[in-house]
């Protein structure tokens, strides 16, 4: 198996999700610029939407968005607890975490990348993913991960957007309780692996 990533994108969430399974795989880099990876294949040719996380499989088939590949991942070790089963409501709520997080929180990140967005929309969109953080916020007063006492996939997508957070807008996270649950998944052994993995040379 290798997963296509590149520094400081939400690949990391599905090599967080990797680790934690204790699945065999590869890192290939990629160049999201030139669309090439580290060893020079065709990005492409591998992902025509041009964008990480890409995770090619054993078979040869390549799955793409992160939300679901962590889903994908989570169910190669149902033993780990990374995700609820499927079919139960647990599994819908999980979702529901995941789908949060993608579309409001990594996708509430998207004005803040773009130079030609003008001050007063990025002022108004770190206000929004303050009050979506809020709710993440809420969650985890009650218990240590968002889907209470074990770590899933979805805490492992949260961390990536709680990174971008502190590189993007300030160090300091816009709810007190977020930094201590930010530290709790920091200091999962998968979570230190994933991240010395992607440390560039
Ligand atoms: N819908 C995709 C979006 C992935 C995405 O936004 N990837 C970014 C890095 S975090 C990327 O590779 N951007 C490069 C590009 O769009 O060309 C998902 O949820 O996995």
């Amino acid at each position: 198996m290798k997963l296509y990533w590149a520094s400081h994108a939400c690949s990391l969430s599905p090599h967080i999700a990797l680790r934690e399974a204790g699945l065999p795989f590869e890192l290939e880099l990629v160049d999201l610029r030139t669309k090439r990876t580290a060893t020079g294949e065709d990005f492409l040719a591998v992902n025509p939407k041009g964008y990480v996380p890409a995770l090619k499989m054993d078979d040869g088939q390549v799955l793409t968005e992160g939300a679901v590949i962590v889903q994908w991942v989570a169910d190669q070790r149902p033993a780990t607890g990374l995700i609820p089963p499927a079919g139960t409501m647990a599994r819908y709520r999980a979702q529901e975490w995941l789908h949060f997080i993608a579309t409001e929180l990594h996708k509430g990140f998207a004005p803040l990348y773009n130079k030609l967005i003008p001050e007063e929309v990025k002022a108004a969109a770190r206000e929004k993913l303050t009050a979506r953080f809020g709710l993440v916020a809420a969650a985890i007063e009650t218990a240590p991960y968002l889907m209470g006492p074990a770590f899933t996939v979805a805490d492992g997508y949260a961390f990536y957007t709680l990174r971008t957070w502190k590189r993007l807008v300030r160090p300091e996270l816009p709810w007190p309780s977020l930094q201590a649950y930010f530290e709790r998944v920091l200091a999962r052994p998968a979570v230190q692996a994933a991240l010395e993995g992607e440390r560039l040379p």
